[in-house]
């Protein structure tokens, strides 16, 4: 690694010693990043990583609220607004027991490179709450956004800080934060949220967009090798937004679609997932995954594990960060895996990633094969800004040429750095480039 950016590393796991997911992706971008900055002495003369790696603010806020019994309860909420360089802090929110100031930030260093990949000008933020909606009435879910808002309004709007969803946050989450910061500011301000519904300012295809995004990724890194997603056998773990809508494009390409999981265990399909029974189950009854294999004949349920020893040709880690470890990828490559490509935000441990690529397995890497949902965001925003609704062919048209351009632009740059389908280092250099060169520009801030 150039010696600067080891300064940087260190420096980073010594400010914040108790945050390894947020060491991990800064270390994964900054590693592919080094032959770069070798090149741009400047990025040293104006501290540019250093800059980077610290978000230009953090808030971090009671969330107390009363549950169904009367019980008050205390949540902690976050918003990491980490660079705007490009366009006002774009990223969603997640809700989910795990959350803390490390997850969030990773996921907002993330969001960063993401975010520039799609060229839409939208710069990189993330927040959440570490509130588990598991089992929670629907009162409770809108008692506990509403409160929420109540101190996270103050930081966002239209052209400073745009939330959307994210684990644990859906339309539903959307409509009942929309609506408080509606109350708060007496404002009806719909570019301040995105992933709203469709009866006053969301977008088509805003629902699909991620899971559709990582699945045309997959394809377009296929086209390189002259192969399609037709006929191939397809693994996804996860069973939510971004899992549901990759399985209906990889079947809509002809693939067959045999496994998808939640927290408590993943189901085996061999006659491919009934994607209407998994969104009635999933969207509409909010129930657990085992009742897919309790309501459709021939499918197996395998409790506490994930679905990585089924053989397969496209593996789609959608569900959370590390989800997938060295022990899965070795057991994918031994069973002939063709191609991985990331619905979720970092499921693939540093050592799963080394051992894809060094079995010359495809890999896309979350940043680019997810910014589906994030860039269909920009699109909601555009459209909200112009007071247009476009049609579902528009927005779906839209979002597949942004997918070609982000993995055209990461394999020209793979190519360009002498590491042709090295889409790790590719993505990394692309949005890390488009970044630092605005940073640049616009002086020390
Ligand atoms: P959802 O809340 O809709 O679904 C999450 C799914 O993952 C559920 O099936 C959930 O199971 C499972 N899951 C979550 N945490 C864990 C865990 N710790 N262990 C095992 N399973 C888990 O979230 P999304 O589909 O929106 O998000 C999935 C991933 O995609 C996340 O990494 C997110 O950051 C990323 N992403 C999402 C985008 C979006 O637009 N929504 C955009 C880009 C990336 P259970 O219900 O049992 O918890
Ligand atoms: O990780 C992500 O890119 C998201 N959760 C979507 C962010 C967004 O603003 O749509």
């Amino acid at each position: 690694m150039n010696p600067y950016v080891e300064e940087v590393y260190d420096d980073v796991l010594k400010r914040d010693p108790n945050e390894p997911e947020f060491h991990q992706a800064v270390h994964e971008v900054l590693e592919s990043i080094s032959l770069a900055v070798d090149k741009h002495p400047e990025y040293q003369e104006t501290r540019l990583l250093e800059r980077l790696v610290e978000p230009e603010r953090q808030i971090i806020f009671r969330v107390p609220w009363v549950d169904d019994n009367g019980e008050v309860q205390v949540n902690r909420g976050y918003r990491v607004e980490f660079n705007s360089a490009l366009g006002p802090y774009k990223g969603g929110l997640r809700f989910h027991k795990s959350v803390n100031r490390n997850i969030i930030k990773f996921l907002g260093f993330e969001q960063i490179f993401k975010n520039a990949l799609t060229a839409q000008g939208i710069g990189g933020g993330k927040g959440g709450s570490d509130f588990d909606p598991h089992g929670r009435s629907d009162t409770e879910i809108m008692r506990f956004c509403q409160q929420f808002m109540t101190e996270l309004y103050r930081h966002i709007g239209e052209q400073t800080d745009v939330p959307a969803g994210d684990i644990g946050v859906g339309g539903r989450e959307i409509g009942y934060l929309f609506g408080m910061y509606k109350r708060l500011t007496n404002r009806f301000e719909s570019g301040v949220l995105t992933g709203k519904s469709l009866n006053w300012g969301g977008s088509l295809v805003r629902t699909e967009a991620t899971g559709y995004g990582t699945v045309l990724f997959a394809q377009s890194m296929l086209d390189v090798k002259g192969e399609t997603l037709d006929g191939k056998r397809v693994v996804v773990s996860g069973s939510g937004n971004v899992s549901i809508y990759a399985v209906e494009k990889a079947q809509q390409l002809g693939a067959d679609v045999v496994t998808v999981s939640d927290s408590s265990g993943w189901v085996l399909d061999e006659d491919g997932i009934d994607v209407e029974l998994l969104k009635q189950i999933k969207e509409v009854e909010r129930g657990r995954i085992k009742e897919y294999a309790d309501r459709k004949k021939g499918v197996k349920f395998f409790s506490g594990s994930r679905p990585w020893e089924v053989p397969c040709d496209i593996a789609l880690p959608c569900a959370t960060q590390n989800e997938l470890n060295d022990k899965d990828a070795k057991r994918l490559i031994e069973n002939g895996v063709k191609a991985v490509s990331e619905g979720a935000n970092m499921p693939s441990t540093p050592d799963a990633v080394d051992m894809f690529q060094e079995a010359d397995v495809l890999f896309g890497p979350g940043k680019a094969a997810n910014a589906g949902g994030v860039a269909t965001s920009a699109l909601e925003m555009e459209q909200n800004a112009s007071r247009a609704s476009w049609s579902f062919e528009k927005a779906e048209g839209r979002l597949t040429e942004i997918m070609k351009n982000i993995h055209d632009d990461a394999y020209a740059t793979s190519e360009e750095y002498g590491r042709p389908g090295d889409y790790v280092l590719g993505a990394n250099i692309t949005g890390f480039e488009r970044v630092a060169t605005a940073m640049l520009e616009q002086g020390i801030v």
